[in-house]
C-alpha cells in the first residue's frame, strides 16, 4: 500500500469560498479536497486544515513518519513560522508550497516566505485549481523518485 500524501492548510482556509471572491475564488475547501481526490486517482491522500500553529506542527512530524509528500498551503503562518520551517527540514520527501492567490503580486509582507527555502516547489497564482495540479505534480515527482531509487 502506498505511504499517503499529505495535503496540510493553515489559518482561515476553512472559511474558503465565502469572502475575497476576487482574490480566493468561490470554491470552498471540501471542494478543493474533491478536486485533490480526482487529481490523486486513487493515491491515498491526508487532507487537514487547522487554525492553529501547533497542530500544523504535529501533522507536519506525523507525514515524516507517514507521508511520500507533503502539500502544504500555511496561509498567513507562511510569513511568520520558523517553526514549521523547521518541522518541514525534517521531512525527507518532496514538499511543493501552494497559494492559491499570486502572493508575489500582492503587498510587500505577503513577499517573503519561511517556507518557501524548504520547500521543493512552489505554487502560487493558479486559484484554487493550483491544488490538484499539486496532487499531480507530486505523483510526478514520487514516481521519478521510487524509480529511481
Ligand atoms: O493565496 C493563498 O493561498 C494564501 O496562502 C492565503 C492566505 C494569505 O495569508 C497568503 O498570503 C496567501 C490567507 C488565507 C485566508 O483565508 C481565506 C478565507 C476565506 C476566504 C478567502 C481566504
Amino acid at each position: 500500500m502506498s505511504k499517503p500524501i499529505y495535503i496540510l492548510n493553515g489559518p482561515n482556509l476553512n472559511r474558503l469560498g465565502t469572502r475575497e471572491p476576487e482574490i480566493y475564488g468561490r470554491t470552498t475547501l471540501a471542494e478543493v479536497e474533491a478536486l485533490c481526490r480526482g487529481a490523486a486517482a486513487g493515491h491515498p491522500l491526508v487532507f487537514r486544515q487547522s487554525n492553529r500553529e501547533y497542530e500544523l506542527i504535529e501533522w507536519v512530524h506525523e507525514a515524516i513518519d507517514e507521508a511520500c509528500g507533503v502539500i502544504i498551503n500555511p496561509a498567513a503562518f507562511t510569513f511568520t513560522s520558523m517553526a514549521i520551517m523547521d518541522a518541514l527540514k525534517m521531512f525527507p520527501g518532496p514538499i511543493i508550497e501552494l497559494h492559491i492567490s499570486n502572493i508575489h503580486r500582492r503587498e510587500q509582507i505577503y513577499h517573503k516566505s519561511y517556507v518557501s527555502p524548504v520547500a521543493t516547489a512552489v505554487i502560487a497564482g493558479l486559484g484554487t485549481d493550483g491544488y490538484p495540479t499539486a496532487v499531480r505534480s507530486m505523483l510526478d515527482m514520487i514516481s521519478r523518485t521510487t524509480k529511481a531509487g
